[in-house]
């Protein structure tokens, strides 16, 4: 069996989920429950990051310990997957007995194969990032401090500490992505990875004096491991590592896809693979870098009072729709803006008045007019053979643009079969056929169904519980609901009863002031 190992990031639980943390997740679920449709054996990854200085603070403002802090923070990011109906097979936090394990048996291979050594750091470092920047990189900011390029405020550090030998690592990580071009997607992003490589890179503090809050270094009781060393190490964790012999390692790794937003791409894309390779692990096969949404046009940010709850959304929008909008409105790897007229313009013309349309007239009328039964088709004609052809060829098409992660043209491809289906209505006009060709009717229903079915298949990754509905309307039994059983091959049996047919996408009413 294929397998694929895709990832989130682990959230920081410095601060409540929003709807950033939402749409990563969201893109990996689609695209878990697509592969695993699809016949794949796939581990989906998330989970909190809950070391290092940001979130030491954090529980130090809140007046609580760390441990019982993250503890209830991460507790909000699980409850949010839920909400969302994140299909993860496993949520990991950073301060679970298992990781540490993984991170200290990390860190002892890259000491042993003489990749780390000691010394001091003295450097400007972000809090917010987590993040050691070089002095070239750095604005002057208002009051004399020193800002970098994501915006937060820097400051100075100077401990002992360990550093992993980065600089040496330069060139081959440049053959790297020369050897696998589409290691970092999308390809726009490639630039600001190699530049940043060629640019000459300094070795990584990868320990830190200043703080407590982490992950022992092994025989070294006054440092702990710098956070994104231990945070990126959740990839490996999780599989089981350092057991890599283990069959969930074996299986697994490499993971096939980390998906980030842009913010993070350095880490993921740089200091990750170097830190791999330096330990004698094989380098995961892509990172994909995300686009940022912004509100209404504006960033969004706590100090703007402008933070995107994900919860309003699926109370007031419904969880469904809240997805289709999320992965449809922007192509996937732009910077996107949220607007409510946008959503709603989404959720009544594309599915209110398309997809939800399009099944409402079948099925009610093959309940009125076919007895509630799947009708019986006689010779199909070259239309209708037309439409089942392009049902099915969705298949193809979807695979190739899930594989680079192409969310919204995906939806566009379905989209456009439902257009499809539109005019094949409105021209074969069944309502009229009724009165002068019932066999004729029955058929026409019947690719209409056949077409839905597809159409129901498709749509399960990004909408599970509508896609669901409407498969069950058409009688398809649970099990027949993977990608094996798309097109005609597996088409609906004429004669089967359905159950009466109820709305399954409804209008966005705006309510009343
Ligand atoms: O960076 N638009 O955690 P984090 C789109 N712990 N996506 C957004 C977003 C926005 N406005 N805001 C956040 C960390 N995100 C580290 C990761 S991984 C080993 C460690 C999403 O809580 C996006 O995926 O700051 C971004 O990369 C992530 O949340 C950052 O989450």
């Amino acid at each position: 069996m294929k397998k694929y190992y895709l990832t989130t990031p682990i959230y920081y639980v410095n601060d409540a989920p929003h709807i950033g943390h939402a749409y990563t997740s969201l893109a990996c679920d689609v695209l878990a429950r697509f592969k695993r449709l699809d016949g794949f054996d796939v581990m989906f990854l998330t989970g909190t990051d809950e070391h290092g200085q940001k979130v030491a603070k954090s529980a130090a403002a809140a007046g609580i310990d760390p441990q019982t802090f993250t503890d209830k923070v991460s507790q909000n990011f699980r409850n949010l997957a839920a909400t969302l109906k994140i299909s993860n097979d496993d949520f990991i936090r950073t301060t679970e007995e298992r990781h540490k394990k993984a991170c200290q048996a990390l860190w002892n291979e890259l000491l042993k194969r003489g990749e780390i050594y000691l010394d001091k750091y003295a450097g400007w470092y972000a809090v917010r990032d987590e993040a050691y920047y070089g002095e070239d990189e750095l604005k002057d900011g208002p009051n004399g401090k020193k800002i970098a390029p994501s915006g937060a405020e820097c400051e100075w550090v100077e401990e002992p500490s360990y550093f992993f030998k980065l600089s040496a690592w330069g060139d081959r990580l440049l053959k790297f992505y020369d050897d696998n071009p589409d290691f970092i997607l999308p390809h726009t992003r490639r630039n600001e990875v190699t530049s940043f490589v060629k640019s000459g890179m300094r070795d990584l503090s990868v320990s830190r004096t200043a703080i407590t809050w982490g992950v022992p270094v092994p025989n070294e009781p006054k440092h702990v491991m710098y956070v994104w060393l231990d945070a990126l190490t959740n990839y490996l964790t999780a599989i089981g590592y350092p057991d890599t012999n283990a069959g969930s390692f074996k299986k697994y790794w490499p993971a096939d896809l980390h998906m980030v937003g842009k913010d993070i791409l350095r880490f993921h894309a740089v200091y990750w693979p170097a830190f791999l390779m330096a330990a004698g692990l094989e380098v995961p096969k892509r990172v994909f870098a995300h686009g940022w949404w912004t509100n209404e046009g504006q960033k969004i940010s706590k100090s703007l009072g402008n933070v995107i709850d994900p919860y309003e959304l699926i109370t007031t929008y419904g969880l469904d729709p809240t997805r289709y909008f999320l992965m449809r409105e922007v192509p996937f790897g732009n910077d996107g803006d949220f607007a409510r007229d946008a959503m709603i313009r989404r959720i009544n013309s594309d599915l209110a008045n398309g997809i939800g349309n399009l099944a409402q007239r079948t099925l009610s009328q093959i309940a009125k007019n076919c007895g509630g039964k799947v009708p019986t088709p006689g010779a199909f004609t070259d239309t209708d053979k037309a439409l089942l052809s392009m049902a099915e060829a969705l298949l193809p098409q979807l695979r190739a643009l899930m594989d680079v992660q192409s969310f919204s043209k995906s939806l566009d491809a379905i989209w456009s079969v439902i257009g499809e289906a539109d005019r094949y209505v409105d021209e074969q006009a069944p309502w009229a056929l009724k009165k002068t060709d019932i066999a004729r009717m029955e058929t026409v229903l019947y690719v209409l169904a056949e077409t839905l079915r597809n159409l129901g298949l498709f749509l399960q990754p990004f909408m599970p519980d509508s896609a669901n509905g409407l498969l069950d309307q058409l009688g398809v039994a649970t099990d027949d609901r993977t990608f094996a059983n798309v097109g005609t091959a597996h088409a609906l049996e004429a004669g089967a009863a359905l159950p009466a047919p109820q709305g399954l996408f409804p209008r966005y009413v705006e309510p009343a002031a």
